[in-house]
């Protein structure tokens, strides 16, 4: 039986009968029914078709395959309240909840409120000790929007629940799933045997990330700003010096010229290419920012051709919006329009013509600057096309930052076709990680913010980002030593891992704080570059799979209750377990994952000075590839290859590396090596070899050094890779 999708297609395929097959199936993208294997979509069924809106966190519009079956578990009971569509899913007793994207607070988010409504947070007056601009688990929206709930049932079987809409929905998690909007919306829900089916099976719906390149891996320094470029090469060559690994630099919005974007300011930044070259040359990338807001000026390029294509959103009177941004009066580009993100992404080859390595886009919520927290009217127009139907910006505000980050990856592709393009973006809706990684925004140099941003960045990887991480050491305000020691000491693992600070704070670089937090922050960065191998590993894993690269500890065992709110510990991928210190007192008690758990040390580190760094643990079973300590990934990282092996109660293991030239396409067409070892314990010896590989890439000649971790000390052996190294547990 043909699925309406290849129907469509069959339809168009016999140009002759088109016509008569589109009109008889007119087949509904959002009707009730099967959309894929475990997949159900259900419309409230007082609602035409044409009424609801189009799906935009999908890759591409779902078709009904089947019907419902009956005994499927989760269903949405639809109903209205005056203007308020509701959708209400009741929840078994044991059932926990997370995801809903970007928000503050504890993972476990049963009883918790969200909306989403991309928004930069502004209170005023703020509670004591804040700014208006700092947040905390207060608010129920942040810069991201993901009306997505990901449910584990006391069983551990799960299931998720999407709200297919771009308008503000409420997210109440109080009693049970509830969901409600100023407009009918479809629900979409997935089921799983367990919460890491359900989310594959989401990524089949809404994408993946692209793999990204090596480098955006790498640790990573930001301020806002290092100005003029003098600082910059004074940073970079500081981290050289002081030999703590540094991959990208980051460049704040102060290189403009007044804030004009694609510009650049002639005394501080004469000569990008100059400071990107000299970046370069000691293995540093560089990512800059840009902003939506165009400065109103004729005069000014970017003004003017936007005005003469007509690029920028209208009040519905039809004038331009104009507001206040960086530059001052500024107007914004409706990427809606595919001409706009075309003509947007225009700019782009020029711009990292510079030797800009990758980009970061801010502001994109889209947020208002002066004054702040005035609120992107409800009734302004987008143009729409492509798909997209001509509709105001209570419907768009939320898809802003996705379709701005799709214009800005087009135009980074555009201008380096062969190159993996690294993109930033501030905000986002649900399937935004296919265009752009996410940090979690301004948050505050506290404690409450270092632990959440380990449970943040926890529940965007269970809402389809893999790719996040906070402003190590907090945006607002200037971290204890104490509290900037901890924040990097978690800090080196998050899956997007920068240090970053507002202007005129204290300097937050990783020496700022005196040496002995400087050993401790060169330590940690240390870890996260031996770590690399693995995390790349985990990367492509999230690429092809839509596993978060950071895992709560219940995904090790989904039906023991006890650990679904542990939200300190986390899990790297499925074989690392962190214990961080994320409090300043009181310390936590972690509840672990039953198994096997051996605790890790990496060569040369005595984990008893440095209460600082978590305590790192390997899962029975595993082998865990690591690297070697490089400045940045200029270097090779796997010469030599470490292999940590962890027997489980068989005396076996396995682990996975992945590995190729870590930038460009090539892995598309075979040039890649991905390697599987095994390790089989036979009396006191263990064999660890090469089980299987696949890709075209040949294996480098390369030594490995193989260490079994058991509970009476670690044994070690080194061999070339691909033969057999067989290591003594009586030491000889
Ligand atoms: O561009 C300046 C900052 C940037 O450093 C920060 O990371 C963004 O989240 N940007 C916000 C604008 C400042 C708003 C107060």
């Amino acid at each position: 039986m043909f699925s309406n999708r290849r129907y469509l297609g069959v339809c168009t395929a016999l140009a002759v009968l088109a016509s008569a097959c589109t009109k008889a199936s007119q087949p509904c993208p959002q009707a009730t029914g099967l959309i894929g294997d475990g997949v159900a979509r259900f419309a409230p069924a007082a609602v035409s078709c044409s009424a609801l809106p189009a799906s935009m966190a999908l890759v591409e519009p779902r078709f009904v395959e089947g019907s419902i079956p009956a005994e499927w578990r989760t269903r949405p009971t639809f109903s209205t309240d005056g203007d308020r569509a509701h959708a209400t899913v009741s929840i078994e007793a044991g059932t926990s909840l997370y995801g809903t994207g970007e928000t503050a607070g504890p993972l476990l988010r049963n009883g918790a409120i969200t909306e989403t409504w991309a928004e930069q947070p502004f209170r005023n007056p703020p509670p004591t000790g804040l700014s208006p601009l700092e947040y905390d688990d207060d608010f129920l929206n942040l810069y991201q929007a993901h009306p997505w709930v990901l449910a584990v049932r006391a069983d551990g079987s799960s299931f998720g629940v999407l709200a297919d809409t771009t308008y503000r929905t409420r997210i109440d998690l109080t009693s049970g799933i509830e969901l409600s909007a100023d407009v009918a919306f479809p629900v979409i829900v997935i089921e799983g045997a367990t919460p890491q089916e359900v989310l594959t099976r989401l990524s089949e719906l809404t994408g993946t990330i692209e793999l990204p390149p090596l480098w955006s891996l790498g640790y990573q320094q930001a301020r806002w700003s290092y100005i003029p470029d003098a600082k910059v090469r004074e940073v970079a060559d500081e981290f050289r010096a002081r030999s703590i690994p540094c991959d990208v630099l980051w460049i704040d919005i102060d290189y403009m010229d007044g804030f004009r974007i694609f510009t650049f300011d002639e005394e501080r930044f004469p000569d990008p290419s100059g400071l990107n070259d000299y970046l370069h040359a000691t293995g540093f990338k560089s990512v800059w920012i840009l902003d939506p807001g165009v400065k109103v000026e004729p005069g000014y390029f970017v003004y003017d051709e936007g005005l003469e294509g007509d690029h920028f959103i209208r009040r519905p009177e039809g004038e331009l919006f104009v507001e206040g941004s960086w530059p001052g009066d500024s107007v914004w580009p409706d990427y809606t329009n595919p001409e706009t993100r075309a003509w947007w992404a225009s700019y782009i080859p020029d711009l990292l013509g510079n030797g800009i390595d990758g980009l970061w886009i801010d502001l994109n919520e889209p947020s208002i600057v002066f004054p702040p927290g005035v609120p992107f009217p409800g009734d302004l127009l987008h143009v729409g096309g492509g798909g997209l139907p001509p509709d105001t910006h209570a419907r768009y505000h939320n898809a802003y930052g996705l379709l701005m980050s799709e214009a800005t990856l087009d135009g980074m592709k555009m201008a380096r076709p062969e190159r993996r393009p690294f993109l930033l973006s501030r905000s986002s809706f649900l399937g935004g990680h296919r265009y752009a990684a996410m940090w979690t925004g301004d948050n505050s140099a506290r404690w409450d913010h270092l632990h959440w941003s380990v449970t943040m960045t926890l529940n965007m990887g269970l809402s389809g980002q893999p790719f996040a991480g906070p402003d190590i050491g907090g945006f607002f305000g200037s971290p204890s030593p104490s509290l900037y020691a901890h924040w990097i000491g978690v800090g080196g693992f998050f899956p997007f891992s920068r240090t970053h600070t507002i202007q005129l704070s204290e300097p937050q670089e990783p020496w700022s704080y005196g040496p002995e937090v400087e050993a401790i922050a060169r330590m940690a960065i240390e870890r996260r570059y031996r770590m690399l191998p693995y995390l790349y590993t985990l990367f492509r894993e999230a690429s092809l799979s839509g596993l978060p690269v950071w895992r709560p500890v219940f995904f090790a065992d989904p039906a023991d209750a006890s650990l679904r709110e542990e939200d300190h510990a986390f899990l790297i991928g499925a074989d690392v377990l962190v214990e961080p210190v994320l409090t300043e007192a009181d310390p936590h008690e972690f509840r672990i994952p039953s198994g096997i758990w051996r605790e890790l040390t990496m060569v040369g580190e005595d984990p008893s000075s440095t209460p600082e760094l978590p305590v790192m643990k390997l899962r029975g079973g595993a082998i865990l590839p690591l690297g070697r300590v490089v400045q940045s990934t200029t270097e090779a990282l796997l010469d030599p290859l470490t292999l940590m092996v962890s027997l489980d109660a068989e005396g076996r293991a396995t682990g996975v590396l992945y590995e190729d030239d870590g930038e460009g396409y090539g892995y598309q067409t075979g040039d890649y090596l991905l390697t599987t070892y095994s390790a089989v314990q036979s009396g006191d010896r263990v064999e660890v070899g090469v089980a299987s590989e696949e890709g075209e890439r040949e294996r480098p000649a390369r030594m490995v050094t193989v260490i079994v971790v058991t509970d009476s000390g670690s044994f070690q052996a080194s061999g070339a890779d691909g033969s057999t190294i067989g290591v003594s547990l009586g030491g000889t």
